[in-house]
């Protein structure tokens, strides 16, 4: 018979390494229960009938409720239960959630079901999080953390059942989830250097409504890479990883309808964007907003506000960067 490791085992052995505390692994262990659930929900939701929107009634004749609250309150739920976070933010709650004050010791941001318009087919969605530490020797910190202070950050591919979650210093790392429901076989994850395999990920639809210099240098690679959009950051994300290339979601300035431009882009930079930019990092590539500033240092004002994302192998990364400073 053949056994594969385990994620616990994988960092139950790094926090050893590491000579580090329980604590992280408690955390660890709140945010795969939480994962698990929500992908148990998601792949029994469409006979359910619980992925229809908010204000219809499943096949038990209840009230339907909207899939990406269910996922937010089952995480919040398995945060609260583990003891060890100080505030989470969501992007399902406006305010910041108080869970434990006094001892919780990270911060947690997260998105629990993200690129809602794949709900309704069942299609891949993803649970993102990012963790940061609370300063515990210092005074009373704040949440508005950059990417730079996060000590790990992840996602789940929703119901596909892989798993990616970034350490500091310490790589990216995938692993799926098996029979058992249990994610396994850890896979130390790089972003290929070979340009053979590199894709652009970004919505089409958009392509004219972005800043000139972004649509030249979209038009300047149209004939040497793959274009590739599923509509749902982790699941796009995640082949970036794999074959290379950039996920981007620019700002929009160019709309026929002004009222429709998005100057600071659609995505989230605490619990989206941060958290992609982190993994990458950790994968050997980079991530800069609409004017080429890196990801990671951008500190947030709002813990809802809004980037442009270019993200993935250094070398696009960086061209873009360049562009994109002048
Ligand atoms: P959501 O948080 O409303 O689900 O939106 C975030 C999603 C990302 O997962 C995805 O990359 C992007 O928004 C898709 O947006 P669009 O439909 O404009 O291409
Ligand atoms: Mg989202």
């Amino acid at each position: 018979m053949h056994f594969e490791e385990s994620f616990m085992n994988f960092i139950l052995h790094h926090q050893e390494r590491h000579d580090r505390t329980y604590h992280f692994l408690i955390l660890m262990d709140a945010l795969i229960s939480a994962a698990k659930h929500i992908q148990y929900y998601y792949l029994t939701g469409a006979l359910k009938g619980n992925l229809g929107l908010a204000g219809e009634v499943n096949v038990q004749g209840e009230d339907v409720m909207r899939m990406d609250q269910i996922a937010h309150e089952i995480t919040i739920h398995y945060l609260r239960s583990s003891g060890r976070v100080i505030h989470a933010v969501s992007e399902e709650a406006e305010e910041i959630i108080e869970m434990d004050t006094k001892g919780g010791r990270y911060f947690v941001y997260f998105d629990p079901l993200d690129g809602s318009s794949n709900v309704s087919h069942g299609l891949p969605v993803g649970f993102l999080f990012g963790i940061a530490k609370r300063n515990l020797d210092g005074p009373e910190d704040g949440h508005l953390r950059a990417g730079k202070e996060y000590r790990a950050a992840g996602m789940f591919v929703i119901p596909t059942g892989t798993f990616t979650i970034a350490l500091l210093d310490s790589g990216a790392w995938r692993f799926h989830i098996d029979e058992t429901m249990s994610f396994v076989k850890p896979l130390r994850v790089m972003l290929p250097e070979n340009s053979k395999t590199w894709e652009l990920s970004f919505n089409e639809a958009n392509r004219y409504t972005f800043s000139k210099r972004v649509q030249a240098w979209i038009a300047e690679k149209e004939r040497k890479y793959a274009f590739r959009y599923l509509g749902a950051l982790a699941g796009d994300f995640h082949r970036i990883l794999s074959n290379g290339g950039m996920f981007l979601y620019p700002a929009i300035v160019n709309h026929p309808k002004p009222e429709k431009n998005r100057p600071h882009g659609k995505l989230r930079l605490m619990y989206e964007a941060a958290v992609v930019a982190f993994m990458c990092r950790e994968a050997g590539g980079d991530a800069v907003d609409e004017i080429g500033t890196p990801i990671l240092e951008i500190q947030p004002e709002n813990q809802h506000q809004r980037t442009a994302l270019y993200v993935g192998s250094k070398p696009l990364v960086d061209e873009i960067a360049q562009i994109l400073q002048t």
